[in-house]
């Protein structure tokens, strides 16, 4: 008699294939499309059976793998994400954090200031004002997010690389850190915070972001799974050592992304 498959509460093995996918640029996704678009073909690919699985933590690693072997063959600081139309935005576009959305951190927007540290040259603290002064770009891109689910959003705000030589930050240094209201952190490599597509996110549709999107900084990295997108963001550190981040730090694969 065939065992019967488990599913892993709260993961659509289908959906993550689909969603990482689609993050691919569009020679990977052909390579995928050729056929190891399945699940049997990434628990090849991983050496891990998600369908099997009965943990959570199981399917993560078989993420983890899988993020690894993209990393390992396709990586390319260069490659940009794709990009969509206005019609395809996500409306409304959902909330996730680690807690419920009534609980997420509001942000006296008069008194925040975003600090900048570590190796830069002007640490002077920056105000909101001050920062929605600085040279806007828009983008609408996909989030995806390893619980199995992907949403396109439109944001708005400052290229990081452009702030990164505002602030006069070392860009030979390997890190970049950020630190969020509510205990939240991440740690992204130089040439993450150097892609043309990373940015300092101020608007959600062109308007500031609402407290549910991170109001009043995140960090949209297209290229990155959703974790690594910070939001509610109070500070910013230049440095050699990695700091890691919340789910890092629970095992989640640190590179997660292209
Ligand atoms: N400060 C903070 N940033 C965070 C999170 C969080 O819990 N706190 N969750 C991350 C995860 S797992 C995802 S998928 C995205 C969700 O972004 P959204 O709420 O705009 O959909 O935010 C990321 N950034
Ligand atoms: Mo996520």
């Amino acid at each position: 008699m065939a065992r019967p498959r488990k599913a892993v509460p709260g993961v659509d093995p289908n959906l993550l294939i689909r969603d990482a996918a689609n993050l691919l640029p569009a020679q990977s996704r052909r390579l995928f499309m050729r056929g190891i678009v399945s699940v049997g073909a990434l628990a090849a690919l991983t050496g891990c059976d998600i369908i099997d699985g009965d943990t959570s933590e199981k399917a993560l690693r078989v993420v983890s793998n899988f993020n690894d072997w993209v990393q390992a063959r396709l990586f390319n600081p260069h490659t940009l994400a794709p990009t969509y139309s206005e019609s395809d935005v996500t409306r409304p576009f959902p909330f996730n954090g680690f807690y419920s959305e009534d609980e997420a951190p509001v942000i006296d927007g008069d008194k925040y200031r975003l600090e900048v540290g570590g190796l830069i040259d002007n640490k002077k603290p920056w105000t909101l004002p001050d920062l929605y002064k600085l040279p806007e770009v828009s983008q609408i891109t996909r989030l995806v997010c390893v619980e199995g689910w992907s949403v396109i959003g439109s944001w708005q705000g400052v290229r990081l690389s452009d702030f990164l030589q505002i602030v006069g930050a070392d860009t030979r240094a390997k890190y970049v850190w950020f630190q969020c209201a509510e205990g939240y952190s991440n740690t992204i490599d130089m040439p993450t915070a150097l892609h043309p597509q990373t940015q300092l996110t101020l608007k959600f549709d062109h308007k500031v972001l609402p407290t549910i999107y991170g109001f009043p900084v995140r960090i949209r990295i297209p290229t990155k799974l959703g974790f690594k997108n910070p939001k509610y963001v109070t500070a910013m550190w230049v440095q050699n050592n990695d700091a890691g981040g919340y789910w890092e730090n629970q095992g989640y694969n640190w590179f997660s992304g292209l």
